[in-house]
């Protein structure tokens, strides 16, 4: 018999592989000949970087967006969480969730400040208030909301528990631009947030971040910290780095604004198919919100294989793998657990909710790059391993398949 795919799936009925690999995280191209034109535009001026046209057009546009005074666009998210940890001018420890990029801990040890590793909800995969609470010490100085899969976190909850203690509030939405919480769009949250436009985020600038807030003496120290302290031609006021956004990011940002409200209907529709393809598939939950609550952008199609699957998720992914489907782990093993943080022993809390999220969890690919017929091979090649995992990897572990 014709060997069909990487796994033989199709032995037992499944679909063909894909013949090049489909990946998590594909950028979305906007309008090329708006890009292009917008690039030429650039050139024309000979100024490409240093707050440029564009980068003001870029975060007029984000804060008008997100509904807040200011917002001041960086080279990265990274890099931006970490100018307004800085600019906050903290000291010991800040309360984060470990069930996230690790770019969101990294900000906090690179500012010097002590990571407090906080389990997640196991509905939404975001802080846990009550367990916020309870990590509270004399020396907590900041409480960091991630906004996973871009659905926003307890707001109200962890904004009571930051007014308590009087200490900044702020959020790493770097997956949650255009994502809504009651009707609010997250950027507006907290003392400020921080969004990521990678090239791998639903409206990227290639690489970029930008802080949304409504404190105007916040906005004005991370204009500087971007931009070396400098005051003047000649005056450096502060201590700052290299955080600025070129005009080559901000054309690319602006042109991907201009297809938002495509880019989100696509995520919506190949969400929708997802939904609809995996709802009966034996323990596999996609991770979904109420969006009478919050509203998510959808950029992440994230699943949860339960422990009611016959498959583990390492499994499931080896055979997405073998079959060209090059879905991700995120974010395993959790920070706690990587190998930087395992040997530091920074504070943590318990973690049932973070050990088990890092061990199920798979994200699919998304995006205007996908087909509805991608969508549904991915769907059936998860199908049908899931109802005959044992075998599939009976075959695989013999050496006759997953090559
Ligand atoms: N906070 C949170 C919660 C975050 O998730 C992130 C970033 C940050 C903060 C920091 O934001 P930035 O400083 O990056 O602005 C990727 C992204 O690089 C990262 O931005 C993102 N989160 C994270 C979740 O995903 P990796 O290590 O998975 O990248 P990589 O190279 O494996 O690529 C991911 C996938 O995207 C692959 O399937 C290939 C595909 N891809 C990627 C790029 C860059 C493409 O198809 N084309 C491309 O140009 O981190």
């Amino acid at each position: 018999m014709a060997k069909h795919s990487l796994t033989d799936l199709a032995l037992f009925g499944g679909p063909a592989a894909f013949s090049s690999p489909v990946y998590v995280g594909r950028p979305n191209i906007g309008d090329r000949e708006a890009l292009l034109a917008r690039l030429s535009h650039i050139l024309d001026r000979r100024w490409l970087t240093n707050d440029g046209e564009f980068l003001r057009e870029f975060e007029r546009r984000i804060a008008a967006f997100v509904g807040t005074a200011h917002c001041v666009a960086f080279c990265n998210a990274t890099i931006a969480l970490e100018q307004l940890l800085e600019v906050l001018d903290l000291e010991g420890e800040v309360i984060l969730p470990s069930f996230t990029f690790v770019a969101s801990a990294h900000a906090v040890v690179r500012q010097r400040l002590t990571p407090v590793f906080c389990d997640i909800e196991p509905a939404t995969h975001n802080l846990d208030p009550a367990c916020v609470e309870a990590l509270i010490t004399s020396r907590t100085a900041a409480i960091l909301g991630v906004h996973l899969w871009g659905r926003a976190c307890d707001v109200d909850a962890l904004t009571d528990i930051a007014d308590s203690i009087g200490v900044p509030l702020v959020f790493d939405a770097a997956h949650a631009f255009g994502s809504t919480l009651l009707g609010r769009r997250a950027g507006s949250f907290g003392m400020a947030e921080v969004f990521s436009f990678h090239a791998t985020k639903f409206v990227n600038t290639f690489e970029g971040g930008a802080v949304t807030t409504n404190d105007s003496r916040l906005a004005e120290k991370l204009r500087l910290s971007r931009n070396f302290g400098f005051v003047d031609y000649d005056a450096v006021a502060t201590l700052g780095t290299n955080g600025k956004m070129s005009e080559i990011a901000a054309a690319m940002g602006i042109t991907s604004l201009d297809s938002l409200d495509e880019f989100i209907a696509v995520n919506r529709a190949n969400h929708e198919t997802y939904v609809r393809a995996l709802t009966a598939v034996n323990g596999i939950r996609i991770v979904s919100g109420d969006d009478a609550v919050r509203t998510s952008n959808l950029q992440y199609v994230a699943i949860e294989v339960e422990p009611s699957c016959p498959l583990s998720r390492d499994a499931l992914y080896a055979i997405l793998h073998a079959e060209n489907v090059i879905a991700r782990r995120y974010f395993y093993p959790g920070c706690h657990n990587l190998e930087y943080y395992r040997g530091r022993h920074f504070p943590i809390g318990p973690m049932p909710h973070t050990d088990a999220a890092a061990q199920r969890v798979l994200c699919l690919p998304t995006g205007t790059t996908m087909t509805t017929e991608d969508i549904g091979r991915i769907c059936d090649v998860i199908r049908v391993a899931v109802e005959h995992g044992p075998e599939v990897m009976q075959r695989a572990a013999s050496g006759a398949a997953i090559a």
